[in-house]
C-alpha cells in the first residue's frame, strides 16, 4: 500500500506582502498529479490545512477543491493543526462522502479507518493537534487530568492508539498501523531539529516537544508542524515538511511529498517528490557595493530576495538601489557590520531566542539584578496564555 504523506499547507498564508494563492493551486494540482502517477491508495495530511482560524474564503474554496479531487481518487485523512479551527475545518465532517476523512475530535483517538491491501488490514490512527490544556482533561482515563504537557497527552493519544492496535491484532496479526500527529517531536538521541521561523510556538509549561519514543509500536508516524522534511529518531517517524517556502529561513530545504510505501511488514520505503516553487528564495548579505556588482549573485535577479545590507552607514535610496537589481526583492534591511551585537544575532539566527531568554535580560537590564522564579513563572504563564489566545477551538 502507499501512502502520500504531507502536513502544513497553510492556505491563506502570503510571504512579505506576496499573495502566494496561485502559487498554492498550483500544489493543491501537483498532489493530485502525484496521487495518480505514484499510484497511491491514500491521502494523508496532518495538520495546518489553514494558516488560520478563519480563513479568506480563496482558501475555503481551495481547500473545498482539494478535497473533492482527492476523494475522488483516493480515500482523503486529514487531522487539524495549532494553526486551524478545528471545529471549523471539521464542519459538515460526519455528512462527507465515503473516502472523506476529517477527523477533529479528540473522542475519535484510538478509532481508526480501515484500509485493505493483500497483505491485510493497514490500519490510520488520526489524532488532532492536542492543545494540552483541553487534551488533559479529554485523554484522561479516570477523574483526575493528566499532567499539563504535550508529553503527557501525545502519550495518552498512544496509549489508547495502541490498545485497540493490541487488540485488532489478535484477531488480525497481519495488521499494519499509521498514526497521523501534529506536535513537536523529539528524537531522545542528541538528535539536531530543523525549525523554521514559519512554526508556530506551542510551548505550554515552557515545553514544547515530544519525545520520538512515545511513536512506539506502529509502523509509520505522519507528522505534521515543523516546515522542514525530516526523520525523528528512526526512519518511520517523519515530516513532510510544508510543501512552501513560508520564511526565509527555508530557503535551503527541498520542499517535498513523501509517498510512502508498506509491505507485508511494515515501512519498506519513503520516495520524497519534489514540490515545484513558485519562485527561487534566496537570501544575500554584503555592502550596497557587493550586492549592487557581485557576480556571485548574479543567478538570483529574479528570486525573491531577502537582502542585508552591511555598509556603516545607511546609503541614500537603499530600497531603489537594490530593487533596481533584483526587482522581487521582499526584504531590503540596512545591518551595519559594526551595528549593535543584538541586531546582528537577531538576524543572522534562523530560530528566534527563548522568550523566557528575553524576559530574564530584561528584568537584569532594568533591575541589575537576575529573574526571581516568582517572576518567571509569571511571565511564561502570562506567555503562554497570548499564545493560547492565538489559537481557536
Ligand atoms: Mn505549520
Amino acid at each position: 500500500m502507499r501512502m502520500l504523506h504531507t502536513s502544513d499547507w497553510h492556505l491563506g498564508r502570503g510571504l512579505h506582502g506576496v499573495d502566494l494563492h496561485e502559487a498554492q493551486q498550483k500544489v493543491v494540482s501537483q498532489v493530485v498529479q502525484t496521487v495518480t502517477s505514484h499510484a497511491v491508495d491514500a491521502v494523508l495530511i496532518s495538520g495546518d490545512i489553514y494558516d488560520r482560524a478563519v480563513p479568506p474564503v480563496t482558501s475555503v474554496r481551495l481547500w473545498s477543491h482539494a478535497l473533492k479531487e482527492l476523494s475522488t481518487l483516493v480515500p482523503v485523512m486529514v487531522t487539524p493543526g495549532t494553526h486551524d479551527s478545528a471545529t471549523r475545518l471539521g464542519v459538515g465532517s460526519d455528512l462527507y462522502r465515503d473516502g472523506v476523512h476529517v477527523v477533529t475530535e479528540l473522542s475519535a483517538v484510538g478509532t481508526p479507518i480501515q484500509l485493505h491491501d493483500a497483505n491485510g488490514p493497514v490500519l490510520v490512527y488520526p489524532i488532532p493537534f492536542l492543545d494540552p490544556d483541553v487534551a488533559r482533561h479529554a485523554l484522561s482515563d479516570d477523574s483526575e487530568p493528566l499532567e499539563r504537557s504535550h508529553e503527557a497527552v501525545m502519550t495518552a493519544a498512544m496509549n489508547r492508539v495502541r490498545g485497540h492496535l493490541a487488540s485488532f491484532r489478535a484477531a488480525e496479526p497481519a495488521t499494519r498501523a499509521v498514526v497521523m500527529a501534529h506536535a513537536f517531536v523529539l528524537s531522545g538521541s542528541s538528535q539536531t531539529v530543523e525549525r523554521s521561523e514559519s512554526e508556530r510556538d506551542i510551548r505550554v509549561g515552557g515545553v514544547d516537544s515530544v519525545s520520538s519514543d512515545v511513536f512506539s509500536g506502529v509502523d509509520y508516524v505522519a507528522l505534521g508542524h515543523l516546515h522542514g522534511a525530516q526523520h525523528v529518531g528512526r526512519e518511520g517517524i517523519r515530516y513532510s515538511g510544508s510543501p512552501m517556502r513560508f520564511s526565509f529561513s527555508e530557503v535551503n530545504q527541498t520542499k517535498q511529498l513523501l509517498v510512502i510505501e508498506l509491505g507485508a511488514d511494515g515501512l519498506v520505503d519513503v520516495e520524497s517528490v519534489a514540490v515545484v516553487q513558485p519562485r527561487s528564495m534566496a537570501t544575500i548579505s554584503g555592502t550596497l557595493d557587493e550586492v549592487l556588482t557581485s557576480d556571485g549573485f548574479v543567478g538570483m535577479t529574479d528570486a525573491w530576495v531577502q537582502v542585508s545590507v552591511t555598509d556603516a552607514a545607511r546609503p541614500a535610496e537603499l530600497v531603489a538601489k537594490v530593487r533596481a537589481r533584483f526587482p522581487e526583492a521582499l526584504v531590503i534591511r540596512h545591518v551595519p557590520a559594526d551595528g549593535p551585537l543584538v541586531e546582528r544575532a537577531a538576524c543572522s539566527s534562523p530560530v528566534p531566542v527563548q522568550p523566557t531568554e528575553v524576559a530574564e535580560a530584561f528584568v537584569r537590564y532594568v533591575t541589575g539584578d537576575e529573574i526571581s522564579s516568582a517572576e518567571l513563572a509569571a511571565f511564561t504563564s502570562a506567555y503562554e496564555r497570548a499564545l493560547g489566545e492565538g489559537r481557536s477551538a
